[in-house]
């Protein structure tokens, strides 16, 4: 998030959530919300196919299409540019490429977009107004913006609706993903990323690479010594999770190690997943419970979960917190990192690569996760003044925090943008990889409930949430039903071009007529069996959030 959940719940005087279900996949900051709404005020306008719990709050649901994200933010700033609502300072002062943008923006007049969104024109002018009339306004954002093959073109539609509004660096505005799991944000700003080290830093970086070989004691890229090729630090971009698991088949991917992830049960299109695993030559697995993968590891490590360790997460707002241990360490169970330490040790014994035992933190011999955020704050300039002893004492940090001294950073880009000038990018609507058809009439889209995690390893596992929520649901609209001859508790088969699930169907009107809804949270009949790979050119993601989808009564 460029903001806080403190700021925006206290200071938006309206919210713009787009594909955000709010409320169930972010309780804590969908409470806040909430009361933001009912007790001070605050506008709110929804944009989500599906009536979702936090639709009851809205001032404006917007029930769009499907995948028409871009249509429909831009014919908002069509009629915010033919009411003269956009910030004209803040877009003269503080960004660039306004008229190739605009360009852009002119083609989505409101007749044109009413009928790509299926939104009436009068709501489109209702939104409009309510997200430009009252400032400042925050937008908010989740996998119903991502999980499309426009997943980063929709982001960039939401920044320039932010900047045309001039929503940007203040308290109560700003471009707000809400990141899913605890620590996907640590995870990203820690390197976990196929083309940076840590704080986004680029492996394609000479001047980088050089800071990292001198700390690690290793070269900066490959060289010959003594007639032996040295590898050093590889300038080459890695893949994705969604190219290495696909990779194995195409001879790309022949071993991995994968930790907390279960991809058979959370990548797309699941019996190709499990050809994969079949095909790999070596699979390591590290995991709290023997998951769904666990089917296809040739070695299991046991980790540890949450409670058995001590650390940080960064959540979604850049903060980071303190975790501790609370319980012992459960059986033959290791801390993450200490069993990461222990084969990138093995490895290095076993390669050319010089190691030089005097640079400072070339060993992997850390004592505790401290002496890992040592190395952290002096590697990564944004995470330079964030340890575990001003998280102690009780500081709450937000990076960037580049010194011991510095307060953090609660509200990104104040006075300029990481570029210097904010730039406006023309974005057009493109529609979705797959399209219902004679044979697939209907549209599914997926994603998760509240009583469930993802995979459902964990939740699966907890008495309370099963005696709730115990097997996959459907949902389906009431006309659909009425037509497919469902009644309460019947079962639907939903059949994609990959595969074919059975589950009960929840007769409801949280989905529109034409579109079911489904989880990946059981294993007989995980949402993954029908969706399919198709992936966001730039950030790899997969369009979970559109299948084309028979529906029958099983
Ligand atoms: N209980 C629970 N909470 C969770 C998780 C969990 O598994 N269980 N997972 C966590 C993780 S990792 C994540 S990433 C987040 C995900 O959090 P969210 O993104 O809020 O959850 P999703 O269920 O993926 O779906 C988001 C919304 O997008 C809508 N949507 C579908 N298609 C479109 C579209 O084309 N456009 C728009 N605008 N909206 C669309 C759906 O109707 C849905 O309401 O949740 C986190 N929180
Ligand atoms: N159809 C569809 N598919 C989706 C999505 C969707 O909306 N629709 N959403 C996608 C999204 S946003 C996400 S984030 C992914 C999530 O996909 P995954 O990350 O694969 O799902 P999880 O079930 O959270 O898997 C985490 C695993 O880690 C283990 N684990 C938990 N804690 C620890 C720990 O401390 N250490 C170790 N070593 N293991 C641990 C758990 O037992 C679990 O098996 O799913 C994606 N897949
Ligand atoms: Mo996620």
């Amino acid at each position: 998030m460029s903001n806080s959940m403190d700021d925006v719940a206290k200071e938006a005087k309206a919210f713009f959530i787009i594909g955000s279900n709010t409320t169930e996949q972010h309780p804590v900051f969908g409470a806040m919300l909430r009361q933001a709404v009912r007790q001070r005020g605050a506008k709110l306008v929804v944009a989500d196919p599906r009536k979702i719990d936090i639709t009851e709050f809205a001032t404006l649901h917007l029930r769009h299409r499907p995948g028409t994200d871009i249509a429909l933010i831009n014919g908002l700033m069509y009629i915010i540019l033919e009411k003269g609502w956009e910030n004209k300072s803040f877009i003269d002062e503080r960004t660039e490429n306004f008229d190739q943008f605009k360009a852009t923006v002119m083609n989505y007049p409101p007749d044109v977009v009413a009928k790509t969104t299926n939104v009436p024109v009068e709501k489109l002018y209702e939104a409009a107004e309510i997200i430009a009339q009252n400032s400042p306004m925050a937008v908010i954002w989740a996998m119903g913006i991502t999980q499309h093959i426009v997943g980063v073109r929709n982001v960039m539609d939401l920044a320039n609706l932010q900047m045309l509004l001039g929503n940007m660096g203040k308290a109560g505005g700003g471009v707000n993903p809400l990141r899913g799991q605890n620590n996907v944000q640590g995870a990203c700003d820690m390197g976990g990323l196929p083309n940076v080290y840590t704080a986004y830093q680029p492996v394609t970086s000479e001047e980088v690479r050089e800071k990292f070989a001198r700390a690690w004691g290793l070269d900066s890229g490959p060289r010959t010594v003594d007639g032996k090729t040295v590898r050093g630090l590889s300038s080459t971009v890695g893949a994705t999770v969604t190219e290495m698991v696909p990779g194995i088949l195409e001879g790309k991917t022949h071993a991995l190690y994968v930790l907390g992830e279960d991809p058979v049960m959370s990548d797309p299109d699941t019996k190709h997943i499990r050809h994969c695993f079949e095909s790999i030559d070596f699979l390591v697995l590290q995991e709290i419970f023997p998951s769904e993968t666990a089917a296809y590891a040739d070695v299991l490590l046991p980790g540890v979960t949450f409670a058995e360790k001590t650390g940080t997460f960064t959540n979604t707002e850049r903060r980071v917190q303190m975790v501790r241990k609370a319980i012992p360490t459960q059986g033959d169970a290791r801390d993450d990192w200490w069993i990461t330490c222990q084969i990138a040790k093995r490895l290095l014994a076993g390669t050319s690569d010089r190691v030089r035992s005097d640079a400072p933190y070339s060993g992997w011999d850390y004592v505790d996760s401290s002496a890992i955020m040592s190395e952290i704050n002096a590697l990564t300039p944004s995470y330079g003044g964030i340890t575990h002893a001003r998280l102690e004492a009780g500081e709450r940090l937000q990076w960037p925090c580049p010194t011991l001294e510095h307060p953090g950073t609660p509200v990104l880009h104040t006075k300029q943008f990481t570029r210097g000038k904010g730039k406006f990018m023309p974005i057009d609507h493109v529609p979705p990889a797959e399209k219902p058809d004679d044979d697939y009439p209907m549209l599914m889209s997926t994603g998760r409930v509240l009583y469930h995690w993802h995979g459902g390893q964990m939740t699966r596992r907890a008495k309370g949430l099963m005696e709730v929520y115990g097997e996959a649901l459907i949902e389906v609209n009431p006309n659909d039903a009425e037509k497919m001859g469902l009644i309460a508790k019947s079962f639907v088969r939903v059949t994609s071009r990959r595969g074919n699930i059975s589950a009960q169907a929840w007769v409801t009107d949280r989905v529109p007529p034409g579109m079911v809804y489904a989880n990946f949270h059981f294993p007989n009949a995980s949402a993954n069996e029908l969706t399919h790979a198709s992936l966001d050119p730039v950030a790899k993601i997969p369009e979970y959030k559109i299948v084309a989808v028979k529906v029958e009564l099983a």
